[in-house]
């Protein structure tokens, strides 16, 4: 059989639907061999857009998500969608072509050390030097983009080496389950939950899977212990659960923090070590138990007291039937901080400023997203805004980036996640900046006939810099912006443009614009002249008023 081919049979025999990206003249055996196959090439406009849907393809199923792209200048496009994955956790396998390696005429023209300069932000980066060791190069690539913690793989498939006749056939792919955890371990966590005063759940990236989600809500069911999230830790739980407190988005002085400051044990359960904890381990304030698939990395900040370590839905599991609420627990003072939050977040939904006040942005958001609709932002500052007031309501229906937190992945990821699920409601939200760093998927999407909502936040400028400056009392200076007519971009594409102005009903046109087929670009002017009095000052004065008051 032809290299090529066996390559492809290989993808189809690990289940692989799509395959993301732009093809160059050293992949014309592989595109050749696709052609025959049942996995969808799916191009985009940008390898770097390719990356970011398939890392999210992997974020929503579990399955490695596969891109294609040419040597050198394709291949070096992938290198922030690699970090995105591997960052984020999110299974990929990046497959890159090359010059044929056996001889070449070319010289060094478009030539890079793809592999090496993989290295660092992959799992496992390799050139295939003979057709022969194909199956069991990509049995190994999707083995570890899977295997806890996912991440990112790279193979490189040189030109010379696709052409090769081989007799080599395809390694089935093996299942394997999880282990669970070490008897003495769930003994030791319970022993230290119920004898706790008061225990806090903290819940991570890692938890972002269905299965613990499901645990964990029996567990909060149960035992009645309220609960937090970090920003991709959100929707694991229900968080219109009367126990959930809020969730951790801004780094210091968050209302948050005074619950933290209240408990002698955090339960942190998939704390993933690229999400900063919302706490700083001080020796004796507090315990913490890790439950995660793996032992938690040592840092100056975090160095757990317990690990429970092995499958977590099933930790969670043991713990749920072992644990009794217990009558000494006491979460009054916890709940006192839920009040101040939840206050907190109103403020400000039913303000009918224009621009638009970007605490009613996310609410009008929320009115029209049903409980499985998902969001998928891109980095900029309303992120803070959509991780705090936004409440998911199951898990992954809020894709939020806090791992590399790089601008430009809203509209790929929402792409993915309309192709995922059709039948759901999907929107990227993106800032100006971030939405022109891959603003050419518009045309993808297009192409692909998705039914999907573009939000663009629009404030002329790199806006969570500009908060940033403000806050560390710098003046203000380089970064404003000027935009092209979001309206007629959108148009010039063949999606529907949209622009909110002061008589819009943002609430009704998103409505509109869900209900309706096609791609709608959203424009929206934004008052951020809040930002700073709100995220930085007022948050701090009254977290710390809490603090004044006595512990319930
Ligand atoms: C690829 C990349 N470049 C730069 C940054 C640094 N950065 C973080 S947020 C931000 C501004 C985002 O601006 P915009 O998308 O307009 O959203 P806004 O904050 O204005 O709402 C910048 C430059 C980044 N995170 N990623």
């Amino acid at each position: 059989m032809k290299a090529s081919d066996l390559f492809v049979k290989a993808l189809e025999a690990e289940g692989v639907e799509y395959i993301f990206g732009i093809p160059g003249e050293e992949n014309l055996d592989f595109l050749n061999s696709l052609k025959n196959s049942t996995i969808k090439l799916i191009l985009t406009r940008h390898e770097q857009a390719a990356g970011f849907m398939a890392a999210t393809y992997g974020r929503l199923t579990g399955k490695t998500g596969v891109c294609l792209s040419t040597l050198g200048p394709g291949a070096t496009n992938f290198v922030t969608a690699a970090a995105y994955a591997q960052l984020g956790a999110m299974p990929i396998l990046m497959i890159t072509g090359q010059k044929p390696i056996k001889s070449s005429k070319q010289g060094q023209f478009q030539i890079v050390d793809i592999v090496d300069m993989m290295r660092p932000i992959t799992k496992f980066t390799r050139q295939i030097t003979s057709a022969n060791n194909i199956p069991s190069l990509v049995r190994e690539a999707f083995r570890l983009a899977e295997d806890e913690r996912p991440g990112a793989t790279h193979l490189e498939l040189p030109e010379d080496i696709a052409d090769e006749e081989t007799s080599s056939g395809v390694i089935p792919k093996s299942s394997f389950r999880r282990s669970a955890p070490d008897q003495k371990s769930i003994t030791d966590a319970v022993a230290m939950i119920q004898s706790a005063k008061r225990p806090l759940l903290l819940i991570g990236a890692g938890a972002n899977r269905k299965q613990t989600s499901n645990m964990l809500t029996e567990f909060v069911d149960k035992l009645q212990i309220p609960f937090f999230s970090t920003q991709m830790g959100k929707g694991v739980v229900d968080e219109r659960n009367p126990l959930f407190l809020g969730n951790a988005t801004v780094s210091t002085n968050d209302f948050l923090h005074q619950a933290i400051a209240n408990t002698d044990l955090i339960i942190n359960v998939g704390h993933d070590v690229v999400e900063k904890p919302p706490f700083f381990m001080d020796h004796g304030k507090f315990n913490v138990i890790h439950v995660n698939y793996v032992t938690a990395a040592v840092d100056p900040v975090y160095y757990p007291q317990l690990g429970v370590i092995g499958d977590i839905a099933n930790s969670i599991y043991q713990l749920k039937e072992q644990i009794e609420p217990q009558s000494h627990w006491d979460f009054t003072h916890f709940m006192k901080v839920k009040r101040h939050v939840e206050e907190h977040v109103l403020e400000g939904v039913t303000d009918h400023r224009f621009p638009i006040y970007p605490q009613r942005l996310v609410a009008d958001v929320r009115k029209v997203m049903p409980s499985d609709g998902i969001i998928a932002l891109d980095n900029g500052v309303y992120k803070i805004w959509f991780a705090r007031n936004y409440k998911a309501h199951q898990p992954n229906t809020v894709l939020l980036d806090n791992a590399l937190a790089t601008m430009g992945a809203g509209l790929p990821s929402a792409i993915m996640a309309k192709i995922v699920h059709p039948e759901r409601r999907v929107m990227a939200i993106c800032g100006d900046g971030g939405f022109m760093m891959n603003s050419q998927e518009l045309e993808t999407a297009v192409r692909l006939k998705l039914d999907l909502v573009v939000m663009v936040i629009n404030d002329n400028a790199y806006g969570m810099i500009k908060w940033k400056q403000a806050n560390m009392g710098f003046d203000e200076f380089g970064l404003n912006l000027g935009n092209p007519d979001f309206v007629k971009y959108a148009q010039s594409y063949g999606a529907h443009g949209h622009r909110v102005d002061k008589e819009t009903d943002v609430a009704k046109l998103l409505e509109l614009c869900l209900a309706t087929s096609g791609v709608h670009l959203v424009e929206v002017p934004i008052d951020y002249s809040d930002n700073d009095r709100i995220l930085n000052r007022e948050i701090k004065e009254k977290s710390q008023l809490i603090s004044q008051q006595p512990a319930g």
